[in-house]
């Protein structure tokens, strides 16, 4: 180019308020064509977000130029999901524009937190995984680290949840449909994914055999670019989420001939890859679309990097040197032949060569330990969809298990545990075991979870690469979840101990000694009661949900799952109310309590959804039982999100984690809570047990089994109905629900959960129960000294920093990635 502005640096628009109401009023102007007398609350939304991203986008060129000019090393996070919430406050904060948005909009007659709340969140998750790689990706940008995350564009993300008559109603979820102001489409860089067919065996130009691939059909996938700012840096990397797009239209012949429909049955059919998120969170259904989702976004990515991020020329043999691709749980683990393939049938590497740069690229980290979230993908369907990866998966494992059979000779056994190739109850690939052989490093998401994935869900290969392990606890981003949540904590913080900590949390450690100054103790019950003013406010505009002055406020939030039993804290809640009713215990001897839930069931997962049920039925009773009134009441609001943990977890007194031990793999939300000053009832559980250990056990109750307590007892037999028999309380209560006293005299109603619970529970709920409710009990009278309650909220903050996302970023750079920030 010759004009100089062409190579010049994009300009950036002036941090003024006069600037940024003059790019405010021409986005809405050019970008939503209307006035600012005739637009409308999303047009202003629009224009408003438009703006901030104009703020980013020069931040967004150069990060990449530079990325590129210095070859640095890159994190190539495949995930399937990311939940990653508003992006308009997360913008805002990070370009530092939210005083001058609001003077400016205020100078418009307009009101930014009316604007904030036009946005619809992304949600393109499903829990706990989906949201780490949203905090992971924050913490990336915000430590100058090159990242690419790569996903998939969803058209409709995890279901909008609604009640009727308190069962679950799924919703779709349209997030698209009122614009999408944050996502910049690449058609021209589109990528061509093929699927099906068959290979065939051929002698190339050196008289070397070769394999090729003749797929049957074909997707485009078109690039989405999300910006990620980091924290006021100016570095912004990039989110890369793939849409399915048929390749041709339609069919013109086929049309011409009068088949409409036919002509356009192959695009909608190619569409349907990207059309929807999968809202199975633990339990894979082995659904062939899933797989198509799976190998379509990693097959994307893979092509983007080599093809789009390295410069022409690049030695393949050295590509471990500018990518480490970290998988996502097992979602993206078809990356490991998809690399193979390309290496060997399209760039003519040896198989050899192919696997020494394909074992240098990837690292695997596991989220859980519940077995049947292990996926297995059957051969039958692999072999149909992606042929020649199966292929490859076979070789990958006869050169694996020869490796075994050299390690441990003669050992048949064990070459057929460790086999990358189920044969029970159908041929399979077990995508958990190709993981870990193609992984430089393999990491659990807590200690606990990773000594267990060693000891007990991997320990044939744990023995055979005793260094391959390893362990990050997880974090979450301070930035979403303590300055944009809490903007009052944040404030009393800087004002205590100054500026900085935000992207150094273990400075909270300057708290401690505040734990005991009279002014700051009052000054943070004062951002508490604020904060659960804010919740009652938003609860009785967004739910028609009326929250009681001065309670205990009570809450878990997370999906619904049995191992997260959310039918003992139910069973809490239904003891409390039943030794009332019974005369057992005066109302006045109950701690004023609220008990909030939030969490949606998979919609096919019956016992969930049936607890869902059975929760809002009990909250129905309850709320409106004058023998408690105004000491006990139940609040379910319906679609918990991102957007809502936001206003709930920084108002909550109580944060409840009571899985079963062994079986959390981390929790988030545990942290969330704990570093906006709530105190734990917990397991001894996934991070819980971290938690507990920084804070001290006098400021977190902990109750329950143990793990080895949880193997013992399953080992020597478990019996629920024991527990029935011999603890009264435990009898009136399941009694109580036996009644139909919560379904309108109807017995029946909740069978499927409570003869779950007496003749199976899996997940010893009633095992727990009576240590639980003899915990709440304490915790009761923690509450009752409101000094010394929130002397220990206080220490939570001080001594939670640990649990930053940018911790966690720092332990991957070191123990996995082998790579550190750019300076
Ligand atoms: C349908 C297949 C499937 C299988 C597993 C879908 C989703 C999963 C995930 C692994 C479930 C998940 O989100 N796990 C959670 O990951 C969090 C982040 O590491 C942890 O904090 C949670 O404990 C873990 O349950």
């Amino acid at each position: 180019p010759t004009h100089p502005l062409a190579t010049a640096p994009v300009g950036m628009p002036a941090h003024s308020v006069d600037g940024f109401v003059r790019e405010f009023l021409h986005e809405l102007n050019t970008n939503q064509g209307v006035a600012l007398s005739r637009s409308s609350a999303n047009d202003q939304y629009l224009a408003l977000a438009s703006t901030v991203r104009n703020y980013l986008m020069a931040r967004w060129l150069e990060t990449s130029r530079r990325t590129r000019e210095a070859k640095a090393k890159t994190i190539g996070y495949l995930s399937a999901e990311y939940l990653l919430g508003r992006q308009l406050g997360n913008a805002l904060l990070a370009t530092d524009l939210n005083e001058i948005a609001e003077k400016g909009l205020a100078l418009c007659g307009l009101d930014l937190v009316t604007l904030r709340n036009q946005e619809v969140e992304p949600g393109l998750g499903n829990g706990g995984l989906g949201r780490l790689a949203a905090c992971f990706i924050d913490s990336l940008a915000t430590m100058d680290v090159p990242c690419i995350g790569y996903g998939i564009r969803y058209e409709y993300g995890i279901f909008r949840q609604t009640f009727v008559d308190g069962r679950q109603v799924e919703e779709t979820d349209t997030w698209l449909a009122l614009g999408s102001p944050w996502e910049f489409p690449h058609p021209e860089a589109s990528v061509q994914v093929d699927f099906g067919g068959h290979t065939e065996r051929y002698v190339d130009a050196d008289g070397e055999e070769r394999t090729r691939w003749v797929p049957s059909w074909n997707v485009l996938g078109v690039p989405y670019n999300y910006m990620v700012p980091g924290y006021l840096n100016g570095r912004v990397n990039t989110l890369r989420l793939w849409s399915a797009q048929a390749t041709k239209a339609f069919d013109l012949q086929i049309f011409n001939a009068g088949d409409y429909a036919q002509a356009v049955r192959a695009q909608t059919f190619a569409e349907n890859i990207s059309k929807v998120l999968y809202p199975e969170d633990s339990t894979p259904q082995g659904k062939e679309l899933r797989l198509q989702q799976q190998y379509f976004f990693v097959a994307c990515s893979l092509r983007d990097f080599i093809d789009n991020e390295l410069e022409e020329g690049f030695d393949l043999h050295n590509l471990a040197d500018r990518i480490t691709y970290q998988l996502n749980d097992t979602h993206p683990v078809i990356a490991v032949p998809e690399l193979m393939r390309l290496l060997i049938d399209v760039r003519g590497f040896s198989w050899d060569e192919a696997w020494e740069v394909t074992s240098k690229c990837f690292n695997y980290t596991c989220h859980t330990l519940l077995p049947e979230a292990l996926e297995v993908w059957s051969t039958e369907l692999l072999g149909r969809l992606l042929p020649r990866h199966l292929e490859i998966v076979y070789r990958i494992n006869d050169q694996f298990l020869a490796e075994v059979d050299k390690t441990f000779p003669g050992d048949g056994l064990r070459t057929r545990r460790m086999s990358i190739i189920s044969e029970y109850p159908e041929r399979g690939v077990r995508m958990a075991y190709l993981a870990t052989v193609a992984a430089g490093k393999v990491n659990g998401v807590a200690a606990l979870h990773s000594q267990l994935l060693r000891d007990k869900v991997l320990p044939d290969f744990s023995e055979l690469w005793p260094d391959k392990f390893t362990n990050v606890t997880n974090g979450v981003t301070p930035r979403r979840f303590v300055k944009l949540a809490n903007p009052k904590l944040s404030d009393l913080i800087t004002d205590a101990i100054g500026p900085g900590w935000l992207t150094n949390l273990e400075r909270l450690k300057e708290l401690e000694p505040y734990a005991d100054d009279p002014e700051f103790k009052a000054s943070f019950a004062a951002v508490k009661a604020s904060n659960k003013q804010r919740l009652t406010a938003l609860l009785k505009t967004r739910d028609d949900i009326d929250l009681p002055d001065g309670h205990l406020l009570d809450v878990m939030v997370k999906r619904l799952h049995e191992y997260k039993r959310q039918s003992l804290k139910l069973l809490h809640i239904v003891s409390l109310y039943e030794q009332v009713l019974s005369g057992k215990l005066p109302a006045s001897a109950l701690t004023p309590r609220t008990v909030v839930f939030g969490a949606k069931a998979a919609p096919g997962y019956r016992m969930a959804k049936d607890t869902i049920h059975l929760i809002n039925k009990v909250a129905m009773k309850v709320n409106s039982a004058p023998e408690v009134e105004g000491r006990l009441k139940v609040a379910f609001p319906a679609n918990y999100n991102v957007t809502l943990a936001e206003k709930l977890i920084p108002a909550a007194d109580l944060s409840e984690q009571i899985s079963l031990a062994g079986m959390e793999a981390s929790g988030t939300g545990n942290m969330k809570f704990a570093l906006n000053g709530a105190l734990t009832i917990g397991t001894d559980d996934g991070a819980n047990v971290e938690i507990r250990q920084l804070v001290g056990d006098k400021h977190f109750f902990l109750f329950g089994m143990d793990e080895p307590a949880v193997t013992e007892l399953g080992a020597k037999g478990y019996h629920p109905g024991a527990y029935y028999e011999s603890n009264p309380q435990l009898r009136a209560t399941l009694d109580l629900i036996l009644s139909g006293h919560f379904s309108d005299g109807d017995p029946h109603a909740f069978d499927s959960v409570v003869f779950n619970l007496l003749h199976q529970d899996r997940f010893m709920a009633l095992a727990d129960f009576q240590s639980y409710v003899d915990t709440q009990a304490l915790v009761e009278q923690r509450y009752a000294d409101q000094d010394a309650w929130t002397r220990s909220a206080i220490l939570n903050v001080a001594r939670t920093g640990y649990f930053s996302s940018d911790r966690s970023m720092r332990d991957y750079l070191q123990r996995i990635w082998h790579t550190s920030p750019m300076l």
